[in-house]
């Protein structure tokens, strides 16, 4: 199977000028006329072929300018349409296919979700459009015509603005769209349908009006509300923050209900995951809210960083979703609490982006090859690519890093670019050599930081050495080191920062310390006092880090430290290590587990703390967390075991006082997705949490359940009961699944809350579910919910020892590819765990995989995630 090389890297020997398409859709099928205008390079030699790609396309007619082609000139296969000696000059190819989106059920190119036409184009699903040069270098102006009966679609959408609609006689009516802004394919859209739609507008800076609207399900108008706000929050700023204004008249989003991904920016006209817009407080929670908002903001934002400036090729995918990624973690941060959106998103870092970088899949923030491009929309280029991009911001002050961004839109508008531009245009800017720098989106794996301390009293001198590893990855077993901002202070023991006369040793500018090398000790002089050092504040880069510090030192951080995420970090750190200690069978000393109870009890009755950030500060880390902390040889089921045992232990002897705490945080005020009042139910939530797995209170998750005003707090409650599988937990589930039955996304719901119960019952619980006549087997949103939820939730049930988790999921997995082969691969991702567990669930799992690989035709998408894991 072909390997695509970033190396091989080419322009194509032919530009498409310009693009119109003319869509007529009809039950049966869509016919799908294009003219291309097209013209060779400058560089190309007469008589090159021209080689379009097709994806499963039957061409009905062709022609070059009016002309229809002679058999001979031109040949069609599978995979494309190749055109030998066309004119030497600009010519209009045209061409003719008939589609069926009625059976496309990989949900690429044009397909049918609840009725509604509606396509899904990034990265390859135009050439199951059209013939095209279906690649994100090649940049055209786009007008569409659609056709469509009025009564199954009176709404007709498409990219830019609308410039004609009208009738079409026989019941059909028609609507032309024209996008100004030459664009690459893959973000190209069209929807027709019978949809509801919210209007409102927003004026830009310079004082333009854009419509905007939201388009959904009838009925459904109502829960659009809180995107739309999102929308025109997120419009304002850009604006301030980034001084990027939008540039067509109108702005259309439209939710969907079966969709690959969570939303798409396509131009003008982005397409939502229904789960992404939809929100009222009976059905979504307060995650939900969140997400809502911050993926409606990251697709706006992708306006400038990923339409205006776009990606050369699919290596670069991180250009636009890494800056993009960091542009909506900023807006999350100032439009709500900057501690807390930090922790949350470092949180999802390490149990997400971690393991797939320590693990078979690991791969640079940009790759240099793959043999199916859909694998690589990944938790390492979205997620460490927003990382990159803040050590940036990091080392550059906001200032510097705001005249990079300015100089990139400047340099860029228009281009399909690169990373190594994207870089350029910051090293321009500031006067700095990133030659090290850009490392970071070359080389995979997690930087593991070493951290030494001491300090001589009588020369009044601290000396501080960091050391940087990195593991090998697959393909790359040498590593170069990374310039690492740490930035960093040192605590007086009285808790008050402490400051130094001098330092020699290695480069600190500021508040930050370069680690630039293998290892660099610094000598701080003039210093008081024997310091603990606080290192890498709001997690100033993705690294593991493990230092000299001991529990003491930690829970005096997590007390003192004026870096809200330090002070967290600490706290999970001082767990993490008691859980993976006594796992390996060397339990906490009463003392350890005192000191560490203590200081949660005085986080919580912290006034200057708010309630979100203690919510955070009280959750024990997950199984997954601890088994990663490991490492090697892990045995799941003991790391449960312990971790059970850590929340009795610290539960125990306070649980009275967490109980009235819990009850105290009651609140009758209306629901707000606010984050005071998100807070407030977070800190409650984690108070449950805690109180049901280290106190048995399963009757607490009962009456919250009962008695809840809202999903955050009813799904919390039977989620809480289902992990700890509590006598309640049937119960519950079942009350919920008939209470919100025929609310899909509420379904969804409870799979993610069936799947992630403990006892050994759930696998043939799941398999009854799946087996149901009226399960949807090919919607995304209710597969990920099961079986994403079963493979990436740290459940022990999936890493059974007798290796009936690993069948389950790869069986299904051989189901899922024949429907939809991108939510196949996906869910098999959840197997990269093999490499670190213990060597007989290793084994089981090889087994699983190899049987599924010697036992079905598999998709490329399937196949490329097998091997690799397997490799
Ligand atoms: N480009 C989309 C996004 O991440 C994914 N298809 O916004
Ligand atoms: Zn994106």
């Amino acid at each position: 199977e072909q390997t695509i090389y970033l190396k091989d890297y080419a322009p194509t020997p032919y530009r498409i000028v310009s693009v119109e398409l003319d869509f007529r859709i009809l039950e049966e099928n869509t016919r799908v006329r294009a003219q291309l205008a097209i013209e060779p390079r400058d560089t190309t030699a007469p008589g090159t072929s021209l080689v379009l790609d097709g994806d499963g396309l039957s061409l009905s007619s062709i022609a070059i300018d009016g002309a229809p082609l002679a058999l001979a000139s031109y040949a069609a296969d599978d995979n494309g349409l190749t055109i030998v000696e066309p004119p030497f000059r600009r010519f209009v190819l045209e061409t003719e296919v008939f589609l069926k989106p009625e059976s496309n059920t990989k949900l690429m190119g044009l397909y049918r979700s609840s009725g509604t036409w509606c396509t899904q184009c990034e990265p390859e699903g135009f050439r199951r459009i059209t013939y095209y040069l279906d690649r994100p270098d090649v940049l055209a102006p786009f007008t569409v015509r659609m056709t469509a009966p009025q009564a199954l679609a009176p709404v007709l959408l498409s990219n830019g603005n609308p410039i004609d609609r009208g009738d079409a006689g026989d019941g059909m009516h028609y609507a032309v769209w024209q996008d100004p802004f030459p664009k690459p394919a893959y973000l190209f859209a069209l929807v027709a349908g019978d949809l509801g739609s919210i209007t409102d507008s927003f004026t830009t800076v310079s004082g333009r009006n854009v419509d905007l609207a939201i388009y959904c399900t009838h009925g459904k108008e109502a829960e659009c509300h809180h995107a739309m706000d999102s929308l025109k929050r997120s419009m304002a700023w850009d604006e301030r923050r980034f001084g990027r204004e939008y540039d067509l008249d109108v702005f259309n989003v439209v939710a969907v209900s079966d969709f690959n991904f969570g939303a798409m920016e396509n131009k003008g006209l982005n397409i939502f995951n229904d789960k992404l817009v939809f929100a009222q407080p009976e059905t979504a929670t307060d995650a939900n809210y969140h997400s809502i908002e911050r993926v409606i903001a990251h697709e706006y934002f992708h306006n400038w960083t990923g339409n205006r400036i776009t990606c050369r090729d699919w290596f670069q995918l991180c250009l636009k979703e890494g800056l993009t990624v960091y542009r909506d973690q900023e807006f999350s941060s100032d439009e709500h609490s900057r501690p807390v959106q930090r922790i949350h998103d470092v949180q999802n870092l390490r149990t997400s982006q971690f393991p797939e970088d320590g693990g078979p899949l690991a791969h640079p923030p940009r790759p240099d090859h793959y043999r199916e491009i859909n694998n690589f929309y990944t938790t390492t280029v979205y997620e460490k690519g927003a990382e990159v991009v803040r050590m940036l911001a990091t080392l550059l002050g906001e200032a510097g890093f705001r005249k990079g961004m300015d100089l990139y839109f400047e340099r860029h508008d228009g281009e399909a670019t690169t990373i190594e531009a994207f870089i350029k245009v910051f090293e321009d800017a500031s006067g700095r050599d990133l030659s090290q720098f850009i490392t970071w989106y070359l080389q995979a794996g997690t930087p593991q930081v070493t951290v030494s301390d001491s300090y001589d009293g009588a020369s009044q001198t601290y000396t501080l050495t960091l050391t940087q590893t990195v593991e090998p990855t697959p393909g790359e077993p040498d590593k170069k080191p990374l310039l690492i901002p740490v930035r960093f202070g040192l605590i007086g023991p009285n808790g008050s920062p402490m400051s130094w006369n001098g330092v020699s040793g290695g480069t600190v500018e500021g508040d930050l310390i370069l680690l630039d090398k293998p290892s660099v000790t610094l000598t701080f002089s003039g210093v008081a006092n024997k310091p603990v050092p606080s290192l890498f504040r709001a997690f100033s880069a993705p690294v593991k880090v493990s230092s000299n510090l001991d529990q003491a030192d930690l829970l005096f951080l997590a007390r003192h430290d004026s870096d809200p995420f330090n002070r967290w970090d600490a706290l999970q750190t001082v767990s993490t290590q008691l859980i993976a200690e006594a796992a390996r069978g060397r339990r906490w000393s009463d003392d350890d587990a005192h000191a560490l109870r203590q200081a949660l009890v005085d986080t919580l009755a912290n006034p200057d703390l708010d309630a979100a950030f203690k919510a955070q500060a009280i959750a024990i880390p997950g199984t997954g967390m601890v088994s990663r902390h490991i490492g090697k040889d892990v045995d799941p089921d003991a790391v449960s075991a312990a971790r059970k045992d850590l929340v009795t232990t610290l539960v125990g002897p306070i649980a009275d006082q967490l109980a009235e705490r819990y009850a105290a945080l009651v609140s009758d005020a209306p629901y707000s997705p606010d984050a005071a009042q998100a807070g407030e139910r977070a800190l409650r939530n984690g108070l449950l949490q805690l109180l049901v797995s280290g106190a048995g209170r399963g009757d607490l998750a009962q009456k919250q359940y009962e008695t809840a005003g809202n999903m955050t707090d009813r799904y919390a409650a039977m989620a809480i009961a289902a992990q700890s599988w509590t006598d309640e937990a049937p119960a519950l589930l079942g009350d919920f699944r008939t209470r919100f039955a025929g609310d899909p996304l509420v379904f969804d719901k409870w799979l993610t809350a069936s799947a992630q119960a403990p006892d050994d019952g759930v696998i043939e619980r799941m398999r009854a579910i799946l087996a149901a006549p009226d399960f949807p087997k090919t919607n995304p949103n209710r597969l990920r919910s099961l079986l994403g939820s079963f493979v990436m939730s740290g459940s022990t049930q999936f890493t059974r020892l007798d290796g009936a988790g690993f069948r389950f999921v790869t069986e299904a997995v051989a189901e899922i590819d024949k429907v939809n082969p991108q939510v196949a691969s996906r869910i098999l991702t959840g197997m990269r765990i093999l490499p670190m567990l213990e060597p007989r669930r290793r084994e089981a799992g090889r087994v699983a995989l190899e049987t599924l690989k010697s036992q079905h035709t598999l998709s490329r998408n399937v196949g490329e995630i097998l091997d690799r894991i397997l490799a």
